[in-house]
């Protein structure tokens, strides 16, 4: 029947939006890394807690939110720990991620405003102490309340643009053009 023709209708467009969805096209920029519908952004410079957020969004980003184990990892594979054989080049070993207790302690929350599904702390970790912003160690992966004034570089994250900001902005009065979606 047509009621029957219009559910299936439905499904099919529910399918078709949420293909799309998990298909995550978009775009990121530059010196940007793209990971499952996400740009990230690994800043070396050091900074207090506080200033990192604030470089973050300055990005429209967020300081790093990790959710599950694959993302974890792939967080590590681009923090370059090992990859770099010369001790002056060797990235700094602790960075900053959006989680903490700020708010109340020892209730940690994502910077980004998602659910904390997933967690990663050292052995030990979080102690209990004043200590109210997490780090990821480079080596290792696992993470650790730390003093927020401490100065740690930081990993930037945000979703996916679904525009691609043109380099040449000046040829086309500023506007961003949409090209082809990525793969
Ligand atoms: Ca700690």
């Amino acid at each position: 029947t047509s009621q029957w023709l219009m559910v299936i209708l439905l499904l099919v467009g529910l399918l078709f939006s949420f293909g799309t969805l998990t298909d995550q096209p978009g775009f990121c920029q530059n010196h940007w890394v793209p990971y499952a519908g996400h740009c990230y952004y690994i800043e070396r410079s050091k900074k207090i807690w506080k200033e990192a957020s604030t470089a973050c969004h300055k990005e429209g980003a967020f300081l790093a939110s990790i959710h599950n184990i694959e993302e974890h990892s792939f967080v590590i594979s681009q923090l370059g720990y090992g990859r770099l054989s010369s001790h002056y080049l060797r990235p700094s070993d602790e960075l900053w991620i959006g989680l903490n207790d700020l708010k109340m302690q020892m209730l940690f929350e994502w910077t980004d405003g998602s659910h904390v599904t997933f967690t990663k702390w050292q052995t030990g970790e979080p102690s209990h102490a004043s200590e109210e912003c997490v780090e990821i160690f480079s080596s290792s992966g696992k993470w650790n309340n730390m003093n927020c004034n401490s100065y740690r570089g930081y990993i930037c994250k945000t979703a996916k643009s679904k525009w691609e900001i043109s380099d040449r902005l000046s040829n086309t009065n500023g506007r961003c053009q949409q090209k082809g979606q990525t793969p």
